[in-house]
């Protein structure tokens, strides 16, 4: 699964619809034109999937779209999702490195749960590590959302806490696309739903909060983070923008603030790639219009 990791396939995730407000489909645009490919092309062989998901309404409700349930755009998001996890799967089944560019955060739905696929294909009894670095846990189900957004409820969605009745039209979801959630670790928490606090609580979950970092120090937060998901277990880490401070990431949609420092956030990544198990990384919430 780890083989050839000097072969990245870049997936440009255009969309938005799983978030309150439009622009973040524009974020993959404005990371590739920092010249990002130039860089990477020195380094390693790419594939660049520039997935078309753009859809007109962005953000805002979509007309032709019915909520199911409490969940706003459920069927665009859905559809973008199943694609998403189509493509990381096939990238990721061949051991290509996936990195996706957001996007709002309801595409980890359709990146996480195709990064599980393919592990669970090629070794069926082993779990994925996640790592979720964000000031949010995304956590919510339909059912305890108060905003209907699905960039609050992926986690919910690849773990298979939504299930059942609220599933609607995720039922595309199944065994093989859901994580264990005991190799999961949140880092950078700061602004959590009461409800989702009790799903943490419930689950068991590692999370590790900004108050954390402070306390601690980065460094050693991710030592207790790669130990918890251990050694030899390949890694995808979803990493939203807002995580860091709006001192240094302004351009999001739900920026708070008491984030990681820009050093920070670039040790995590820096200790993620040292890890030698990263395996596919989400960049995500980006929204180059805020
Ligand atoms: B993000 C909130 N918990 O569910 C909700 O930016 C915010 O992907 C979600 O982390 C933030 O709507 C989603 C209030
Ligand atoms: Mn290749
Ligand atoms: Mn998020
Ligand atoms: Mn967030």
């Amino acid at each position: 699964f780890l083989a050839n990791r000097s072969h990245l396939a870049v997936i440009a995730a255009k969309f938005s619809c799983g978030a309150p407000r439009s622009g973040a489909e524009k974020g993959p645009e404005a990371i590739m034109k920092t010249g990002l490919f130039k860089e990477i092309e020195e380094k390693a062989k790419l594939t660049v999937i520039l997935d078309e998901l753009c859809h007109p309404n962005h953000g805002s409700i979509v007309l032709s779209d019915s909520d199911v349930g409490n969940m706003k755009n459920a069927r665009e998001v859905s559809e973008a999702a199943k694609r998403i996890s189509n493509s990381v799967y096939q990238q990721a089944r061949i051991g290509h490195f996936v990195l996706t560019l957001g996007g709002d955060h309801s595409i980890g739905i359709g990146t996480v749960s195709g990064t599980t696929k393919a592990l669970r294909e090629r070794f069926p009894s082993r779990d994925l590590g996640v790592i979720w670095i964000d000031a949010h846990a995304d956590i919510n189900t339909p059912d305890t959302s108060l905003s209907g957004r699905l960039h609050g409820m992926p986690v919910a969605f690849v773990s298979g806490i939504a299930k059942s009745a609220q599933k609607g039209k995720f039922d595309w979801l199944e065994k093989d696309h859901m994580i264990n959630l005991h190799k999961f670790v949140y880092i950078g928490l700061r602004d959590v739903d009461e409800a989702e606090w009790e799903i943490i609580e419930r689950y068991g979950i590692k999370a590790f909060s900004m108050e954390d970092v402070t306390k601690y120090g980065v460094n050693k937060i991710m030592d207790l983070a790669l130990d918890h998901i251990g050694s030899e277990t390949p890694i995808h880490a979803s990493y939203d923008i807002d995580s860091l401070d709006p001192e240094w990431a302004p351009s999001t949609g739900f920026p708070v603030c008491s984030g990681l420092s820009l050093d920070e956030g670039l040790l995590i990544a820096r200790r993620l790639h040292e890890s030698g198990n990263l395996v596919a990384l989400d960049l995500v919430e980006i929204n180059p219009e805020i």
